[in-house]
């Protein structure tokens, strides 16, 4: 009796992590895994770089380890780590194919699967580091946790790795080529069980082949419910135009590259991945207040001719800077519309909201729209983009169709 008295606490122990890791199905993926970083831009880049990575775990046949977003936070000098399921459900990725949140796999799998001995970072080729005194000619590195967000990033899961790998000329695009077969020759999952790369094994703005796979990405219990709650609670009874309207100070900037690229973030989506339906032109990226209004009043009234029976009754401004509120109240009134939006910032509800709307405008540049654009997509719903296509080129279609 007194032996079973000092084992109590062991054998519960034992129950409790065995419990665990069954409750968890957590058994040991003999393809091996890939993990990285969302270390560039915010989250509609992390979220086009999450749908690449996905295909590319397909692709290597190995189970995606589901990263935490990287968000940034005003006056904070490291970066947050969101964990995925704050914002997406994990159950319909598997749909598509295995994946395991990053905390289960570090709690439950890492200690087996990837020791603290063997981790080792992949990067394309040398990543040097900022400080001079680390870069050493003979040993090249990846310096994986270097700068913000990457330190961050592997410190949530106190992650340190003792080794770097370059990859190159190997790349991430498994559609197209044997790259797949490739990678797995190159690095067999027994003597490579964990692919931990520096960043995302994928390419920005999302590849064609991998726009579907957002149907997999579904909204958390909690922003499908607020979202709900939003059009049911706030928004007036009837059909609703969200539009986004990209205009805080760091746009102007980007914009000012409209002139000489072809391409600019998310311009794929309305031009085209080789530009086939038309050239860039900047009131693409920003557009006048006059032609918002003059753009969402058209819109409103097309509507009303070809739906009749789901007249709009309300605009929903989804905004990084200027949601325009007093001006679209003032404009739309006269057409008995009111303009809404949330009352603090939340760029996920903002875009749950407008994944919901009845019409969407989006800016055809911004991966924040591009987000939106590929949900609504996924169910059918109708979507546009500001200044697209281009006035000139509308006026010619419509005369056309007149003649
Ligand atoms: O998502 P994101 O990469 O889209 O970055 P773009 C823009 C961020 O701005 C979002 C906030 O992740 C949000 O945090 N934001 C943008 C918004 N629109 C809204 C909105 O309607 N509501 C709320 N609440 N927040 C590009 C990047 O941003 O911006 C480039 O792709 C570069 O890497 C450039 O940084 C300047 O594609 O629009």
């Amino acid at each position: 009796m007194q032996w079973l008295k000092l084992k109590l606490p062991f054998i519960y122990l034992i129950c409790t992590v065995t419990w665990a890791t069954a409750w968890a199905n957590l058994e040991r993926d003999p393809n091996g895994y890939l993990t990285y970083c969302p270390c560039m831009g915010r989250f509609g880049n992390q979220a086009d770089h999450f749908l690449g990575s996905l295909a590319f775990a397909k692709g290597l046949n190995r189970t995606l380890i589901l990263p935490p977003w990287v968000e940034y936070r005003k006056g904070e000098m490291r970066s947050r780590q969101v964990p995925f399921n704050t914002y997406f459900d994990v159950e319909p990725l598997k749909d598509y194919h295995r994946v395991i949140l990053m905390s289960d796999f570090m709690w439950h799998l890492a200690d087996d699967v990837w020791p603290e001995s063997e981790r080792v970072s992949f990067c394309y080729m040398e990543r040097k580091s900022l400080q001079q005194e680390k870069n050493d000619p003979d040993q090249p590195n990846c310096h994986a946790k270097d700068g913000n967000p990457f330190g961050p990033f592997w410190d949530t899961y106190n992650i340190d790795f003792v080794k770097s790998e370059f990859y190159g000329p190997l790349h991430f695009d498994v559609h197209h080529s044997t790259m797949a077969t490739k990678w797995q020759s190159k690095y067999p999952a027994e003597s490579w069980p964990v692919l931990a790369f520096t960043g995302a094994p994928a390419s920005f703005p999302v590849q064609l082949e991998n726009r579907e796979l957002q149907k997999y990405m579904q909204w958390s219990a909690k922003y499908r419910d607020a979202a709900r709650d939003f059009i049911r609670k706030v928004l007036p009874r009837g059909a609703f135009v969200g539009i986004h309207l990209r205009n805080g100070i760091d746009w102007v900037r980007a914009c000012e590259h409209v002139k000489d690229s072809q391409h600019l973030f998310a311009s794929p989506q309305c031009l085209g991945y080789k530009n086939e339906r038309g050239a860039l032109y900047p009131e693409l990226c920003m557009q006048t207040k006059e032609s918002i209004v003059r753009q969402l009043k058209r819109t409103i009234k097309n509507v009303r001719q070809t739906q009749p029976n789901n007249e709009i009754k309300s605009v929903f401004v989804a905004s990084d800077a200027n949601h325009m509120i007093g001006e679209l109240n003032v404009a739309l009134s006269r057409m008995g519309i009111s303009v809404h939006r949330l009352p603090e910032d939340d760029p996920y509800l903002d875009l749950a909201i407008l994944g919901q709307s009845n019409h969407f405008i989006g800016n055809c540049i911004s991966s924040y729209s591009a987000f939106v654009k590929r949900e609504r997509d996924s169910h059918g719903f109708p979507s546009y983009f500001w200044s697209f296509p281009k006035e000139k080129d509308r006026q010619q279609s419509k005369a056309h169709e007149e003649l």
